[in-house]
């Protein structure tokens, strides 16, 4: 077979299954450490590390700033959810190109911070509307408030000498309440802990008006820069699924 028609029938193999997500739908991206657990365990203080924050809350940002239009992204423990903007059509949305990209994107950049290679995975969470947006991140937020607390107790249980199994035993099947006095037995109040520990953190765009010197007349300009924040007073609950609404809805409004 001449090369051409060979290359022609090869493409259309590799092609067979390439699927695209809908412009139509709004689009999340998840991204988890992998094996962070152990991870973690050699390398971070716990359960929670300031440094490792750190290094999630850059990730974050690289991921922003390398060549996809994300309107906010979320990050608590090992996890990142990023909100794209609707009109975002990069790769036209190429579910293997978006997700086979960010995940390396985070991976070799949270690599070269920690000095070892990591990875994490990714999915993409195609959504109908706004009000699927918001419950998403107010889930996610909840997965956070769930486990900082449980892990809150159990690393305070183990620093007390307790076993894994026992320190297991004891927070089994105990309400909010039980885990939060049990914190304080030992001198901790879970409230006051910082509120990226139990809240998480977002980075989104701001657009800040800054005045400038037009070069030729020497008169002041008034122009508009986008510049990535960080927000680590998050609202709790439903709120926190309709702060990222009002981040969308700032960035379309200014479109
Ligand atoms: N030391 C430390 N560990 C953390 C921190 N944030 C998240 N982790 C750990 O990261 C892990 C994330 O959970 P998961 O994704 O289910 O585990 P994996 O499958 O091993 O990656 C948990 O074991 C958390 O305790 C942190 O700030 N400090
Ligand atoms: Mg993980």
């Amino acid at each position: 077979m001449e090369f051409d028609a060979f290359d022609r029938e090869m493409r259309a193999v590799e092609k067979a299954f390439d699927s695209y997500i809908d412009i139509n739908m709004l689009l999340c991206a998840r991204l988890d450490g992998r094996g962070f657990s152990n991870l973690t365990e050699r390398n971070f203080i716990k359960p929670y590390d300031e440094r490792f924050y750190r290094y999630m809350t850059e990730t974050v940002r690289h991921l922003m700033s390398c060549g996809f239009n994300i309107i906010a992204g979320y990050t608590q423990s090992d996890e990142i959810s990023l909100l794209f903007h609707p009109a975002d059509n990069t790769y036209n949305r190429k579910t293997r190109k978006l997700i086979s990209v960010l995940a390396g994107e985070a991976s070799g950049f949270f690599s070269i911070k920690l000095g070892a290679p990591v990875s994490f995975d990714c999915r993409l969470i195609p959504m109908e509307d706004m009000k699927a947006v918001k419950d998403y991140f107010s889930w996610r937020q909840t997965d956070l408030l769930r486990n900082s607390l449980d892990s809150c107790c159990y690393y305070a249980l183990l620093g007390d000498g307790m076993d894994y199994l026992s320190a297991t035993k004891k927070l089994e099947g105990r309400d909010i309440v039980y885990k939060t006095e049990l914190l304080a037995s030992y001198g901790i109040d879970y409230n006051s802990l910082p509120t990226w520990q139990r809240y998480g953190a977002v980075l989104h765009y701001e657009r800040t008006e800054k005045t400038g010197t037009n070069r030729k007349t020497g008169e002041p300009v008034k122009f508009y820069r986008r510049e990535l924040v960080l927000n680590e007073s998050l609202p709790s609950g439903e709120k926190f699924g309709e702060y990222i609404l009002s981040l969308m809805n700032d960035v379309l409004s200014q479109a």
